[in-house]
């Protein structure tokens, strides 16, 4: 049997030990990382990874309870192979879970490639992985856990919640992409707070603003006087291009990626700056799934978000 069935396998048959397992595998990797400030080729400073030293990246966005997707883009990097390098980085932008109909074998899997590769895969937190901290519905993570599990549901559950809460919320690759869930904060950033900005927002969490718009802020067209407004998402605001510009410059980097909302697989926002990445194919058939994989080569010739677009590969 292959090594990805096995793992499809033991994510679906997993019962609450095996799962609590992973769990707690997973957040004391992450919570390692942090007190080591290290990362292969990069290092880790509060919510905030950079990596500076690469070969390979390959990006993958919301999932929201759909394995297949997750399953099948492992299986197109040949992802034991791709992952026992430590100098390839696989970066999930958030979202796992939700929506779709096995949110349990999605998180497990995810759980389990960084318990197995800690040097090579990054975990993101996205909105849905902040329901303690910004409630919204529907949230069925939860009730399927319960299904599951039946009396072990709490205990797994206050597992996963706190292993959210060690998940990455920016993640800075040579200096000239930068990865988000949602989106820029519309908050005044500058090269001299960038790191301190995103540091602060890990460590202050629900009470950081600059937490609450990474994970769910929206690009959209705004006048560049007003730069912002409030959200139809009841957390987070849509931030404008002023606001792109200066993160942008803030950071050093040359574009955007992130998730957060479903597309045909990519789109492009605010003059070619912003790409939006949508990698779950089973909850929103009338869109497409994709997902991005680059060299440091690359990635050291972009200009802007639609460079990267050649190295989008479609699932759907
Ligand atoms: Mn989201």
């Amino acid at each position: 049997m292959s090594i990805l069935l096995q793992l499809a396998e033991s994510a679906a048959n997993a019962n609450a030990f095996d799962f609590i397992k992973k769990i707690e595998k997973a957040a004391y990797t992450l919570h390692a990382g942090r007190q080591r400030k290290r990362i292969a080729g990069g290092r880790v400073n509060g919510g905030l990874v950079e990596i500076y030293d690469l070969e390979d990246l390959v990006v993958v966005s919301d999932l929201h309870g759909d394995p297949k997707s997750l399953f099948r883009i492992l299986s197109e990097i040949d992802y034991e192979q791709f992952l026992s390098n430590r100098m390839n980085k696989l970066v999930f932008l958030g979202d796992y879970i939700d929506r779709g109909s096995d949110s349990i074998s999605t998180m497990y899997s995810v759980c389990h490639l960084k318990g197995t590769y800690p040097e090579s895969v990054i975990l993101m937190r996205g909105n849905h992985e902040a329901a303690a901290e910004f409630p919204f519905s529907p949230h069925d993570f939860p009730y399927e856990i319960e299904d599951r599990f039946g009396h072990r549901a709490k205990e797994i559950y206050k597992k996963l919640l706190s292993m959210f809460t060690q998940l990455t919320l920016a993640t800075l690759v040579r200096h000239n992409l930068l990865l988000v869930h949602g989106g820029l904060p519309t908050e005044d950033v500058t090269p001299a707070n960038f790191r301190r900005s995103i540091a602060f927002a890990h460590k202050n969490q629900v009470r950081s603003r600059v937490f609450e718009e990474l994970l769910w802020n929206d690009p959209l067209q705004i006048d560049e006087i007003r730069g912002k407004e409030s959200s139809r998402r009841g957390f987070g605001r849509y931030f404008g291009p002023s606001i792109t510009r200066r993160w942008l410059q803030a950071s050093g980097a040359k574009a955007i990626v992130r998730g957060h909302e479903p597309c045909l697989g990519f789109k492009l926002d605010h003059n070619n700056t912003i790409m939006t990445l949508f990698s779950c194919a089973e909850a929103y058939p009338n869109f497409r799934a994709a997902y991005l994989r680059l060299s440091a080569a690359i990635i050291d010739t972009i200009n802007d978000a639609k460079d990267l677009s050649p190295y989008i590969r479609f699932l759907t």
